[in-house]
């Protein structure tokens, strides 16, 4: 058994779950906040099977998409107290995905 946490960009998110919901993937939704562009995502839970992980990583791979954000970067302070501000393109990822073991799994 497996516990796959998956940071995801929120746009993707409703068509990721229904996927998992037809393809009978168990998954919990949290909403999340990265730290870097401070803005919402949103982190999936997903417990399953070992024999499984390879079709959930695929499903994963076919829903999210990577997407250009323009963010500014932090203001710079210049000499007579003015400050100047930088916008600048970054690429935030498909999703971000960690794999776990599970020790044990029990639903009560
Ligand atoms: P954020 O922290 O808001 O980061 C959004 C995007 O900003 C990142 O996309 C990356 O392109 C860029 N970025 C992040 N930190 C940076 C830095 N120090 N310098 C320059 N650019 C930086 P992704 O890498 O696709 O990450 C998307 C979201 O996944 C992140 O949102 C964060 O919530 C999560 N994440 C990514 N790596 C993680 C990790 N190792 N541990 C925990 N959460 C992670």
């Amino acid at each position: 058994m497996k516990l796959v946490i998956a940071i995801t960009q929120d746009e993707d998110t409703n068509n990721l779950i229904t996927r998992f919901m037809e393809e009978g993937i168990r998954v919990t939704k949290l909403a999340s906040t990265g730290g870097f562009l401070k803005s919402g995502n949103t982190t999936l839970l997903m417990g399953i099977e070992e024999e499984k992980l390879d079709h959930l990583m695929k499903i994963i791979e076919e829903v999210c998409k990577s997407r250009e954000v323009i963010t500014t970067a932090p203001t710079m302070p210049i000499v007579d107290e003015s400050f100047i501000q930088n916008s600048y393109n970054i690429k935030v990822g498909g999703a971000t995905v960690f794999v776990l073991d599970i020790d044990r799994y029990v639903r009560i």
